[in-house]
């Protein structure tokens, strides 16, 4: 099995039960199945910055390794462009995007010194994946360094169409330096035929079948691979000491009230004002359910350097404030918003312990929120899920109430529902659920991922082969090849006829 090297912008934990993400635990798995290396910021600023010795921890057959950065670099690189410029347009957010050519001229080049720091530890063998917006242009940088080995990207975010894309100055620049990657992954079928759209409507490329697509002289993948989390384990937090302690404690507190709960990184593309605007509304249109329900938003600080989440926090204070001044009573505070973060296991108690999850981003790479949702609920009184349909995760969590977080007054009616589903409706929506969020774990994302890279590699190693003269090694190196690409040859592609559009 070929080695495992991962960059994403901040590494690990590999081997922490109750701390680590979705992603983290199904990378963490691939990583220790095959051996290999997780490479990425440390986290932490030096003044030697990415010129700085590599922190090299070793766990068992994998090395994290690490990199400082300057102060400059984490406020004109991850600040700056990542968070300020890229972010807000990958999320639609025109409006929010603060661009800078100090900013893009830091991007640049701090993905190019990754690229340089990484490229003496990497073998031709080696299967490399890239993670996420940060170093969306490494691919490009790594190959110009001489690694002609497979190499991925998996973008965590979602993809706009090139009209708002086209606002970032960079934008051409970065598509066509993702066209080094022999596979790039989406989250979902909008986000993958945006990126076909950009590349055929301006960069003059072409889409072709089976998820191919061809600009500039190269061939790349471009295909759908669906996060999930290890739901199993999940599942079994809430069975937990941790996760019991934390269920009785939200159940005690809230007496024979309803619980809503929301849980997300304060970020704008989460749309928690709208989330508790409609609550407002509920307690106003629906008076029964007035120190009846209450809502719990658990919303752990981010970025706080950027201006707008500063923004975003000021004005969640006040919506709190003004909903509990309004409605609540002496013993009845009805919203409740915390910025302290859980272990997963007291989450899993937090989910288990809740009536409704509210998870209504304005737009939403996937949203694991709704899948840890799920999967922490009690299969004999499950909770329901109420989900943005500009979540990732709408494509797959039909079975939800699936809700347009711009309409306050449907996601107040769904709320009403949910608050009134009776067991039969609610056990039958989970089942479904469930077994989606069971079946798309996120062992299956990263083996989907990697199967498909090592078969798009070797496919590109076939064509190369078939060009060549070719003697009787080349021969059994291509039958080698033709086997584990498990994919048409090179030459049977067709020209994709505008399938590529599907609203
Ligand atoms: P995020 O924007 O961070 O991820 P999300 O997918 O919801 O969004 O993941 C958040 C994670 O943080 C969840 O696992 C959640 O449990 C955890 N979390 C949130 N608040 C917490 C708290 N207070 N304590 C402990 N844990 C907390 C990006 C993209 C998403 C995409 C993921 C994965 O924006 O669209 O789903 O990557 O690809």
């Amino acid at each position: 099995m070929n080695r495992l090297v991962v960059i994403s912008n901040r590494v690990g934990p590999l081997n922490d039960e109750g701390k680590a993400g979705g992603l983290a635990v199904g990378l963490a798995d691939a990583l220790r199945q095959r051996g290999g290396v997780w490479f990425g910021w440390s986290g932490k600023t030096g003044e030697d910055g990415t010129f700085g010795p590599l922190q090299i921890k070793t766990e068992g057959e994998v090395q994290l390794i690490t990199l400082d950065m300057t102060q400059a670099d984490v406020a004109d690189f991850y600040n700056g462009f990542a968070n300020q410029a890229l972010w807000p347009v990958l999320h639609y957010r025109m409006d929010l995007a603060g661009y800078d050519r100090r900013f893009s001229e830091a991007f640049w080049r701090i993905n190019e010194r990754i690229a340089a720091r990484l490229a003496p530890l990497l073998k031709q063998d080696d299967l490399v994946w890239v993670q996420d917006y940060h170093f969306a242009p490494l691919g490009s940088q790594i190959r110009a360094s001489g690694f002609s080995g497979a190499l991925g990207y998996f973008l965590h975010v979602p993809f706009p169409p090139p009209e708002v894309l086209t606002a970032l100055p960079d934008a051409h620049r970065l598509v066509r330096s993702m066209l080094a990657y022999d596979v790039i992954g989406f989250q979902t079928v909008t986000d993958r035929d945006n990126f076909a759209r950009f590349v055929a409507g301006e960069i003059g490329g072409r889409v072709l079948e089976g998820g191919w697509i061809e600009a500039s002289g190269r061939r790349v993948r471009a295909d759908v691979f669906p996060i999930g989390i290890d739901a199993e384990r999940f599942a079994a937090f809430a069975a937990t000491a941790e996760a019991r302690r934390r269920y009785a404690q939200l159940r005690t507190e809230l007496h024979d009230r309803k619980q809503i709960i929301g849980v997300d990184r304060l970020d704008y593309t989460k749309g928690i004002p709208e989330r508790l605007s409609a609550f407002e509304r509920l307690l106003k249109d629906y008076p029964e359910n007035r120190n009846k329900v209450s809502f719990l938003q658990i919303a752990p600080l981010s970025r706080e350097n950027v201006k707008a989440y500063a923004r975003l926090r000021r004005e969640l204070e006040e919506l709190a404030g003004h909903i509990n001044g309004t409605y609540g009573l002496l013993d009845w505070t009805p919203v409740r918003v915390m910025t302290r973060g859980f272990s997963r296991k007291g989450l899993s108690g937090l989910y288990r312990a809740s009536d409704v999850g509210l998870v209504t981003p304005l737009r939403d790479g996937m949203n694991l929120v709704a899948k840890e949702y799920v999967a922490a609920q009690d299969p004999e009184n499950p909770g329901v899920l109420i989900l943005s349909r500009f979540a990732g995760a709408a494509r797959e969590l039909s079975e939800a109430l699936i809700v347009n977080p711009y309409d306050n007054a449907e996601m107040t009616e769904a709320l009403q529902l949910a608050l009134r589903m009776p067991l039969g409706e609610r056990k039958e929506r989970w089942q479904a659920l469930n077994e989606t969020v069971r079946k798309g774990n996120s062992r299956r994302w990263c083996g989907l991922f990697l199967d498909a890279l090592e078969a798009t590699h070797a496919q590109r190693r076939l064509k190369f082969l078939d060009e060549s003269e070719g003697g009787a090694s080349a021969k059994t190196e291509l039958a080698r090849l033709r086997r584990a690409a498990g994919v048409p040859p090179w030459g049977e592609l067709k020209p994709f006829r505008g399938r590529h559009v599907r609203l």
